[in-house]
């Protein structure tokens, strides 16, 4: 027998008031419910560290599934950082809501003892990625846009440069509007408190998205393949981790799914070309991604259920579906 109507009236309201008390756990809104990013605690852009060439002087500190991370992750992936820089990848843990080391590190548990090390105040966020310097064991970064010019500039065996000067004003260009409207967009969605702040915030998203379609179909009649330039940059860099998860995680679980991106054709094709290059398929991780969205954003998704797909390879097909 169904439940009285007052009775399911009384449940939801006193869900809802629940619902928004845990929101705040996921991130601070403003007074009309739009999600808004905190700012993290080591945020400026250092100099290069003068023992930048010394092998495992410096740990770069990633999650699987952080979109954040991923994109410092490709910058050390394509620019061949390993033999210089280490990579530390941690592990999530979704009971405490923080990131474990998967063998201390340091003498250090969870990451959220690193950054008390490194001067950070008890009970500020501890978020990956972040750039540590083992001579003088503090995080010298740990906002990834920063983390990503500092990493092209690291002595690298190829000298591969993601940010060239000719196209540094387009390249910043991009990252500019990328950076809100779509790496943090698809948050500024899934974390929306109220209808308007999602609607805002996914128009914006998908606003951005049909620019960039346009944008890419005009470059391919140019005969180019990427954003900016002849060759990949920082700015197809930062374009990649939030592409990736779109229809596994953004869309299903942020709400991001207006359009699914077969039906842009370029970005589509711009996404498979982005995954071929070398170095990136490593960097990509499905069921992390499904496992830890799905299974840590409670107050999205309160089952805890993961999805069984879509499958990666079919994504990044150089074909569109029918
Ligand atoms: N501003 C940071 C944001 C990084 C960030 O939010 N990372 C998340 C994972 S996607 C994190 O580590 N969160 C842990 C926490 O908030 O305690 C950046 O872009 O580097």
């Amino acid at each position: 027998m169904a439940p009285p109507a007052s009775l399911v009236r009384t449940a939801r309201g006193l869900w809802h008031c629940q619902w928004r008390q845990l929101m705040g756990g996921l991130g601070p809104a403003d007074a009309k419910g739009r999600y808004r990013r905190p700012a993290g605690a080591f945020t400026a852009l250092p100099p290069l560290p003068p023992a930048a060439a010394e092998t495992g002087a410096h740990v770069l500190i990633v999650g699987r599934s952080c979109p954040w991370a991923h994109r410092a992750w490709l910058v050390h992936s394509l620019r061949q950082l390993g033999g210089a820089i280490e990579l530390l990848v941690v592990e999530p843990d979704p009971s405490a809501g923080r990131w474990r080391f998967p063998t201390p590190f340091e003498g250090c548990e969870t990451l959220a003892e690193l950054y008390r090390i490194s001067g950070g105040k008890a009970g500020s966020r501890a978020t990956v990625p972040a750039l540590w310097s083992r001579r003088d064991r503090r995080i010298l970064v740990n906002e990834s846009a920063r983390l990503i010019e500092l990493l092209n500039r690291w002595p690298s065996p190829g000298g591969l440069d993601l940010e060239p000067e000719a196209e540094r004003t387009a390249i910043s260009g991009w990252r500019e509007r990328l950076q809100g409207d779509v790496n943090d967009g698809v948050y500024r969605c899934g974390f929306a408190r109220n209808q308007s702040a999602y609607d805002e915030a996914e128009a914006a998203l998908f606003a951005a998205l049909d620019a960039l379609e346009v944008h890419l179909g005009q470059r391919r009649h140019q005969g180019a393949s990427w954003l900016c330039g002849s060759d990949p940059s920082l700015a197809d860099v930062v374009l990649f981790p939030t592409l990736i998860r779109l229809e596994m995680v953004y869309a299903p679980l942020f709400g991001c799914s207006r359009r699914p991106l077969w039906q842009l054709p370029e970005l589509w094709r711009w996404r498979a070309r982005f995954h071929g290059l070398e170095g990136v398929a490593n960097t990509c991780f499905p069921e992390a991604w499904r496992a830890d969205y799905f299974g840590s954003l409670f107050p999205l998704h309160p089952s805890g259920i993961v999805p069984a797909g879509p499958d990666l390879a079919t994504l990044v097909n150089s074909i569109p579906p029918p």
